[in-house]
């Protein structure tokens, strides 16, 4: 007996969109084809009208991570319900390493704090030294399933940015171990020098962020991440591909033929710096990299059509206003005084990627729907190594699937969001083509806005890229 037959949906299969019913059980895809054929199920889920897609994966978020003195509102069960909702049924989070640490007990530590996931759940390994020891823990990670590594060419006041001759060393031990290196590349030495400048000047409002993170910044350190991947041979993801600058050096090294893997993040593409003028709410969009212009949207655009970018992540990273201003001073009319490197870094994503993607991508035709699956799952699931247990709708695969109804339309906010936040970087957005039910290995975790998964139901992502 089959769990559910899901019948008269367009289904985005491997082999393209083509109307079919699809057959559930024990967790898995069992078949696809005429329902009438397929055989008897306990449940029969009317998709018509509606698309199908693979459950999306967010390979980029982050949850309860301590960052600038802030952890955020989410744990993994009230993320799961906000991800459950936005059609997410994997994500991949990042450990939380500081020098010092040995990275496969923060692996553990990461392991453990997920445990309450509703959805499944990766764990990427970040490198913030190549010590002796750390090097010799990169077989160990690939063994523990985490065969994928963040480095940083910033932030090195907050001691994660790992210096230049330790990116070679790591990048050759994970060549040697079947590793893959990623960076967030954004060059220190300018933000550093701007921020010195600004503070001197007293240049200290919300837009001075992104002005001290120039596009040519984060150019400089992809460039240079891009040579590091020639030199020693090894594949490079970077992730949050924000401005033109960075673009083109990823399009000229993929043109010679390097294995150079681009992704952009749903907020650059969609929102602009000028969202950070704004004196009463601008401190909301502070995240790194910063937002950047009209121009580098539509490049962003571009290469995700043309396959340069080949994901769309969220960088979920969430603070409610009163975190995000915490650092901040008063004056002695009680007013904040401005100052945006107090602000804590990051922006949501997570619960709005499937929505805006099917309004701003879809929607204007700057991406057809097979695109939207490809960047939100099919090419998450291949390029982290979970491929084809995920990120396909095909006999055998995990049943993860999304049902969008195309029509139904609605409005992004604090309220309509599921964050438990009162503001959104959305508000007010109008969205057409909503997630309305998503199954995680053959449960109903969320349908018609209510979250039904119970905590601790998600599962570890042991991935691969052998
Ligand atoms: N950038 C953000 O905006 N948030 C989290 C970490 C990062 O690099
Ligand atoms: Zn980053
Ligand atoms: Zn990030």
């Amino acid at each position: 007996m089959l769990d559910y037959i899901i019948k008269g949906g367009m289904v985005v299969t491997a082999g393209g969109v083509c109307q079919t019913d699809i057959a559930v059980a024990k967790e898995k895809i069992a078949a696809l084809g005429e329902a009438s054929v397929l055989g008897e199920a306990v449940e029969i889920i009317d998709a018509s009208g509606k698309y199908v897609l693979p459950g999306l994966i967010d390979p980029h978020v982050h949850i309860a991570a301590p960052f600038m003195g802030c952890t955020g509102p989410l744990d993994f069960y009230s993320a799961s319900k906000a991800a459950a909702l936005g059609g997410v049924t994997s994500i991949i989070d990042f450990t939380n390493t500081q020098p010092g640490d040995s990275v496969l007990q923060k692996i553990e530590e990461r392991k453990s704090e997920m445990r309450n996931a509703a959805i499944d759940y990766g764990v990427h390994a970040k490198i913030v030294e190549a010590t002796e020891e750390i090097l010799g823990e990169i077989k160990g990670m690939v063994k523990a399933g985490c065969p994928t590594l963040k480095m940083f060419t910033t932030y090195r006041k907050a001691g994660v940015m790992i210096p230049d001759e330790d990116i070679l060393r790591v990048m050759l031990e994970a060549k040697k171990w079947g590793a893959r290196p990623g960076v967030h590349a954004e060059d220190n030495a300018i933000s550093e020098y701007n921020d010195e400048q600004f503070e001197k000047q007293g240049k200290t409002d919300w837009k001075y962020h992104y002005l001290s993170k120039p596009p040519v910044a984060e150019g400089l350190a992809t460039a240079k991440m891009i040579y590091y991947a020639k030199f020693t041979g090894t594949e490079l993801y970077i992730f949050h591909v924000t401005c033109r600058e960075a673009l083109k050096s990823i399009i000229d090294a993929q043109e010679e033929g390097y294995p150079i893997i681009g992704e952009t993040c749903l907020h650059y593409l969609n929102l602009t710096k000028e969202v950070m003028d704004d004196y009463n709410t601008g401190f909301r969009y502070i995240c790194s990299p910063p937002l950047r212009d009209k121009e580098d949207n539509k490049a962003l655009w571009e290469g995700l059509k043309k396959g340069n970018l080949r994901v769309v992540s969220s960088d979920n990273c969430l603070y409610d206003d009163k975190e995000k201003t915490g650092f901040l001073k008063k004056d002695t009319s009680g007013n904040y005084i401005h100052d945006y490197k107090k602000i804590a870094n990051g922006v949501s994503g997570l619960e709005e990627r499937l929505s805006v993607l099917m309004t701003e991508g879809v929607g204007t035709g700057r991406i057809s729907l097979e695109q939207l699956s490809e960047i939100t799952s099919t090419n998450p699931a291949k390029i982290f190594g979970m491929y084809p247990k995920k990120g396909v709708i095909q006999p055998g695969s995990d049943a993860d699937l999304v049902l969008v109804d195309p029509e139904a339309a609605g409005i992004l906010s604090a309220e309509t969001l599921h964050y438990g936040i009162d503001s959104s970087i959305y508000e007010g957005k109008k969205v057409k083509g909503l997630p309305v039910l998503t199954m995680r290995r053959g449960e109903i975790i969320a349908k018609d806005g209510k979250f039904l998964a119970k905590p601790g139901t998600g599962e570890f992502l042991h991935r691969s890229l052998r």
